[in-house]
């Protein structure tokens, strides 16, 4: 993505997607020195729901790259906004009408970072008038980047990607995540689990829902959906989904835009089937 319309806020004539790239790789690296800190967090919210201090280093890092970049632009960060739901919904509605907003999340899969699980990653978007036009992923323990933009395609380590080829889902390895919300969803998530392990290849919950998504755009999973995440945990990894020939919708079907919180991402040919049976277990 080349931003020539824009080329007035730039530093050295970077385009945004280098930018996006060099900001996800520099905190990953980052991320990757303080692992041996890893268990100095502090709670937000819930037991569950972890918070290091190097989210918030990370976040801090990647706030002062963009912005050296892209004074103008706006950044919705997951340590910027209030914790749930509601935090998550303000956060968005305070950039809802700016031209172009990154979207940010310092360390997605913050609970495997804490316990050394080597399944977290650093994700990162672009959305220009609410639609997103750049992606990256970065996974700093196996050091693997996932680009995409709009248009353009999905790339693994500068490899094109696209989505694997499992029609039915008997033959697919789907993941999913269970929400931090337990009390309320724990029966939904049961309920789901329940309705699509016996029809599946497998099923996995590896933690990170931004490397799920990546996984989904490079073939190694047939589907992911997860209930109550935020813009920052998806925004990156549909745009990877999309780009590599996928689908990403809400739980019914709809079309993802930047306020869904229930997503299913597959590689489009088992996505109706997977909504149905999903929607068997909302019931
Ligand atoms: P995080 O590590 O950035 O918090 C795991 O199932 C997925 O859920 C991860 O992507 C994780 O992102 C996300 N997650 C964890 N706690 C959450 C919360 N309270 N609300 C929304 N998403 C959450
Ligand atoms: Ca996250």
């Amino acid at each position: 993505m080349t931003n020539e319309t824009n080329d007035n806020y730039q530093v050295g004539g970077k385009s945004f997607t280098a930018v996006a790239v060099n900001t996800a790789s520099k905190a990953g690296e980052w991320i990757q020195t303080k692992s041996n800190q890893a268990n100095r967090f502090t709670s937000k919210g819930s037991a569950s729901d972890l918070v290091t201090e190097v989210d918030k280093g990370a976040e801090k890092l990647i706030r002062n790259l963009i912005q050296t970049y892209f004074p103008t632009h706006s950044i919705l960060g997951e340590e910027g906004a209030d914790p749930g739901a509601e935090g998550a919904a303000k956060a968005l509605q305070a950039v809802k009408d700016d031209e172009y907003v990154w979207i940010v999340d310092p360390i997605d899969g913050t609970t495997n970072f804490i316990h050394g699980f080597p399944f977290y990653s650093v994700s990162i978007a672009l959305a220009y008038r609410g639609e997103v036009i750049v992606g990256v992923i970065y996974d700093p323990s196996r050091d693997e980047l996932f680009v995409a933009e709009k248009g353009k395609g999905a790339y693994v380590r500068g490899k094109r990607v696209t989505v694997s080829g499992e029609e039915r889902l008997a033959d697919s390895l789907l993941a999913t995540g269970f929400p931090t919300e337990r009390q309320a969803m724990l029966p939904l998530n049961m309920n789901q689990l329940s309705a699509i392990i016996p029809g599946a290849r497998n099923v996995r919950a590896g933690g990170s829902a931004a490397l799920h998504l990546a996984y989904v755009a490079a073939g190694r999973l047939t589907g992911f959906w997860e209930m109550n995440l935020n813009a920052w945990d998806i925004a990156a990894g549909m745009l990877l989904v999309q780009e590599a020939g996928g689908r990403v919708t809400d739980l019914s079907g709809k079309p993802y835009n930047l306020a869904v919180r229930n997503v299913a991402a597959t590689n489009g040919l088992i996505h109706d089937e997977l909504i149905t049976e999903l929607s068997k277990a909302n019931k």
